[in-house]
C-alpha cells in the first residue's frame, strides 16, 4: 500500500522552563516541514505539546513555591503563547500530564509487562532526608573529585567536563536545601531492551537509511555498546502512577511517557488517531529533535511500541537538529543571558524576522550561534535589501507606472526571458528537492537566491527607463517578476507564513499551492494593491540595545535572586529562656517545620504571632542564639519605636515571595546577614520593595503583594 499520510511531530519541549530560542529551533522545523506538505496538498498532522513529568518539574515546583501541577499549568500556558506568537501551526497540540497520556502510558505498560518484557532489580540513590525525596543525579551539587570546583553537579562537572556519579562528589549537598543526602536502595522496574532487540535491529535496518547521519551514528554507538535494560520508573510524586503491586510510591520516568504524550496528544485532538499511529502502511511518521533526544526516538520509544505487540506507526525519518547557541555562550534563564520567548515578544521584532534567522542558521550539522550583530545583517543584507526590495521595488512599479494593472508581455518570450524563466525553475527545483529531503536550511536559501534572481533580472533590464525608450522590454520584465514575486509568496509560506500572506494581499491573490510555482499565472490586466514595505531595517543602536539586555549584565547580580523568601505560618511562641527580648518561633514552612528566633518581645504579645503567615528568609546561614538554634529569620518592617511584622496572609506556607523578573536561584548555599542587608528591603506607599540596582522591585506571593501599614522609609529587616 502506498503512504499517503504524514505524521510530523516536534520532540516535546519541558515544560518547566520558558523555552528560549535555541528551544525553538526544533518547533520551527517541524512547523515549516508540515506547513511545506500542507502546500504541497498532502494530508499531514502536527503533533506538539509540552513534556511535564519528572524531577525538573518538581524542582521548580519547590522552587517557586507551587505545586508541580500549578507549575505545569502556569508555564504549558505560557509554552503555548510562545509558540502562537511565532506561528507555530500544529494540529494537535497538548500536555504529557493529560488524562489521556496517564491512561495511554499504563495500556502500555501493561501490555509490556504481559509480553515480558518488563523486568525488577534493586538500585541505589541520593536520598535527601529533609526534603524526603529521591535526588535525581542532576540535583545534587557537590565539590569535584577532578578539579575542585565547589558547585558540580551529580552527573557533571561543568568546569572540567568530567562525568560523574553522585557518589563521587564530595561534599554532596541537596540542591534544594543543601543538606547532605543519603544512599538508599530502591526497587525499579526495567523494560528488557535486550529482549526486545532482535526485534528492533529489524526495523532499524528497515529504517535507517533515511535518517540523519548524527541519528545513526549514534543508535549504532548504542547497539554496539550492547544494549542494557532500562530504568523506566522512579522515586517521585508527579509522574503517571505505575500500576505494579508495590509501586505505590512510584511513578514512571518521564522519557518513557513523553514520547507516548504524541500519542495520547493526537488522540485527544482527533477521533481518526487510528488511522495516524496503528497505520504504519499508510503513514510516513517525520520526528524532529534535538541531537540529545536521538536514542529515546531511535531505541527507548520504538522499544516500547514494538513490545506491545500491537501494530504501531513507528517512526521513518528522523530530523535532528544541533544547539544554536547564544553570543558565544550558553542560553541560561537563571543568569539572564540569552533571549527568551517572552523576550522575543517584548523586543518589537516581527515574529518572521525571528524564524528566518533561526531557519538560516538552524544547527544541521554543526552548532550554530545567535548573534546581534549577524541578526541585524542578515535582517538588512537579506530580507530588506534582497527580498523585501524585490517584492516592493515590482509592486511599486505596477502601481505607479501600469496602473496597477500587471503588464502584457512580449509574445512569444524572447530569448533573454526564457532564459531567465529557465534558472528560475531550476532555483525552484533545487528548493523543492531541499524540502523533500527536509534540507531547511539549504532551501531557504534557495529562496534567497531566487529573489537575488530577481533583482539581478530588475537591474539589467532597467524598466525605468524601458518604460520610455522600450516598453515591451518592460512589460515582459515586469510580468515575469510579479510572477516571481507570486513564487516567493508560495515559497516563503513555510517560513515565513505572515511576510507570505503581506505580498498575497499586495498581489490580490490567495489560495496559493505548490503546483502554481512556476506558472505564470498571474496575467496581464490583474489588479494589485498599494505596496507595503514588508521588513524595516535594524540599526546599530538597536541592535546595541538588545545585545545589552540580554547580556545578563546587572540582572544575574541582583541581591533579591539570592534571597529564599518563603511564606512561614506561626505554630508556636515561646518565651526564650535565657534572653529578655527574643521569643522561639516554632514555624512551618510547607515541606518542613523549623525553629526561628525574634527579637519581638515587648513589641507584640506572642499570643498575637500564632497562626499568622509571616514571611522568613528560609537560606540565611543558621545561627545560636544564646544556646536555641535559629534557622531562618523573619522579617519585619521598623522605624525607630515601631514595628510591624511582614504578612502575606492570603498565601500558603512554603509559598515563595518574590520579585516581578527575578529568579531565586538555589544552589547557592546559605547567605549572610550582609547578602541579605545588599537587597535593600525597604517599605514604600505601604509596600515592601527591594531598592538594589536602582528601580523598586515589590514583593509578592503568586496571591498577593507583600504590604505593610508602615510609614515610607521604614527599613525591613
Ligand atoms: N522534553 C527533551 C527536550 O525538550 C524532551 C523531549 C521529549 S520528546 C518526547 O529536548
Ligand atoms: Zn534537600
Amino acid at each position: 500500500m502506498k503512504k499517503d499520510r504524514v505524521l510530523v511531530t516536534s520532540a516535546l519541549p519541558y515544560v518547566n522552563n520558558v523555552p528560549h530560542l535555541g528551544n525553538l529551533v526544533c518547533v520551527i522545523s517541524a512547523d515549516v516541514y508540515a506547513r511545506y506538505l500542507r502546500l504541497k496538498g498532502e494530508n499531514v498532522i502536527y503533533v506538539l505539546g509540552t513534556d511535564e513529568h519528572g524531577t525538573t518539574t518538581e524542582t521548580r515546583a519547590l522552587k517557586e513555591g507551587l505545586t508541580p501541577r500549578e507549575v505545569c499549568d502556569k508555564y504549558a500556558k505560557i509554552h503555548k503563547k510562545i509558540y502562537d506568537w511565532f506561528e507555530c501551526s500544529p494540529d494537535c497540540w497538548g500536555r504529557s500530564s493529560s488524562k489521556h497520556n496517564h491512561e495511554l502510558t499504563k495500556d502500555i505498560f501493561l501490555k509490556l509487562l504481559r509480553n515480558g518484557y518488563i523486568i525488577e532489580s534493586e538500585v541505589e540513590q541520593a536520598y535527601c532526608e529533609k526534603c524526603q525525596r529521591f535526588l535525581s543525579d542532576r540535583y545534587i551539587f557537590g565539590v569535584c573529585p577532578f578539579c575542585g570546583y565547589e558547585n558540580a553537579r551529580g552527573d557533571q562537572c561543568e568546569k572540567c567536563g568530567k562525568l560523574l556519579e553522585p557518589k563521587m562528589l564530595l561534599q554532596p549537598r541537596c540542591e534544594i536545601c543543601s543538606t547532605t543526602p543519603v544512599f538508599k536502595r530502591s526497587k525499579h522496574l526495567f523494560i528488557d531492551l535486550p529482549k526486545i532487540e532482535p526485534k528492533l535491529r529489524k526495523w532499524i535496518a528497515k529504517n535507517e537509511s533515511k535518517w540523519s547521519l548524527n541519528a545513526r551514528t549514534m543508535t549504532h554507538a548504542w547497539l554496539k555498546e550492547g544494549l542494557q535494560p532500562r530504568c523506566i520508573t522512579r522515586d517521585l510524586k508527579w509522574g503517571i502512577p505505575v500500576p505494579y503491586k508495590g509501586y505505590e510510591n512510584k511513578v514512571f520516568y518521564s522519557w518513557f511517557d513523553a514520547p507516548i504524550a504524541y500519542i495520547s496528544i493526537t488522540k485527544e485532538n482527533r477521533t481518526d488517531w487510528r488511522e495516524w499511529w496503528l497505520n504504519p502502511e499508510r503513514v510516513n511518521l517525520v520526528q524532529f529533535m534535538g541531537k540529545d533526544n536521538i536514542p529515546f526516538h531511535t531505541i527507548l520509544f520504538p522499544a516500547s511500541l514494538i513490545g506491545t505487540g500491537d501494530n504501531y506507526t513507528l517512526m521513518n525519518e528522523i530530523s535532528v537538529n544541533e544547539y544554536l547557541n547564544y553570543e558565544g555562550g550558553m542560553f541560561s534563564k537563571s543568569k539572564h543571558v540569552g533571549v527568551f520567548g517572552d523576550d522575543a515578544i517584548d523586543t518589537g521584532i516581527k515574529p518572521d524576522v525571528y524564524r528566518y534567522y533561526i531557519m538560516v542558521n538552524r544547527p544541521e550539522k554543526t552548532d550554530t550561534e545567535f548573534a546581534w550583530e549577524d541578526f541585524m545583517e542578515k535582517n538588512n543584507n537579506e530580507l530588506v535589501a534582497n527580498l523585501g526590495n524585490l517584492v516592493y521595488r515590482t509592486t511599486s512599479f505596477v502601481y505607479r507606472f501600469m496602473n496597477g494593472l500587471a503588464p502584457n508581455p512580449k509574445k512569444p518570450l524572447p530569448k533573454y526571458a526564457q532564459e531567465f524563466v529557465k534558472e528560475w525553475k531550476a532555483i525552484v527545483t533545487k528548493i523543492d528537492n531541499a524540502l523533500a529531503k527536509i534540507e531547511l536550511k539549504r532551501a531557504l536559501r534557495g529562496v534567497m537566491e531566487l529573489s537575488k534572481l530577481g533583482n539581478r533580472f530588475f537591474q539589467e533590464h532597467q524598466p525605468w527607463k524601458g518604460i520610455k525608450e522600450n516598453p515591451d522590454e518592460a512589460n515582459t520584465t515586469i510580468y515575469l517578476l510579479i510572477n516571481l514575486v507570486k513564487d516567493l509568496a508560495i515559497l516563503v509560506a513555510p517560513y515565513l507564513p505572515a511576510t507570505s500572506c503581506g505580498i498575497q494581499e499586495q498581489l490580490r491573490i490567495s489560495g496559493l499551492s505548490w503546483a502554481s510555482l512556476c506558472q505564470l499565472s498571474i496575467e496581464p490586466g490583474h489588479t494589485i494593491s498599494k505596496p507595503k514595505i514588508l521588513f524595516e531595517k535594524i540599526d546599530k543602536a538597536k541592535v546595541e540595545e538588545l545585545k545589552a539586555r540580554f547580556s545578563g549584565q546587572g540582572k544575574a547580580e541582583h541581591p533579591l535572586a539570592k534571597l529564599e523568601l518563603r511564606v512561614a505560618e506561626v505554630l508556636s511562641v515561646v518565651e526564650h529562656p535565657k534572653a529578655d527580648k527574643l521569643y522561639i518561633l516554632k514555624i512551618n514552612l510547607g515541606k518542613e517545620q523549623r525553629q526561628i528566633i525574634a527579637g519581638l518581645r515587648g513589641h507584640m504579645p506572642k499570643e498575637d504571632l500564632v497562626g499568622k503567615r509571616i514571611v522568613v528568609v528560609a537560606n540565611l546561614e543558621p545561627a545560636t542564639l544564646r544556646g536555641e538554634e535559629s534557622n531562618g529569620m523573619l522579617l519585619a518592617a521598623v522605624k525607630g519605636n515601631q514595628l510591624r511584622v511582614l504578612e502575606a496572609p492570603r498565601s500558603k506556607p512554603g509559598m515563595r515571595v518574590y520579585a516581578e523578573g527575578v529568579e531565586f536561584k538555589s544552589g547557592l548555599g546559605r547567605i549572610t546577614l550582609n547578602e541579605l542587608k545588599e537587597a535593600k528591603l525597604a517599605v514604600e506607599q505601604g509596600m515592601v520593595v527591594s531598592r538594589a540596582n536602582g528601580k523598586p522591585k515589590p514583593l509578592r506571593t503568586k496571591h498577593e503583594p507583600i504590604k505593610v501599614d508602615m510609614p515610607d522609609g521604614s527599613s525591613v529587616e
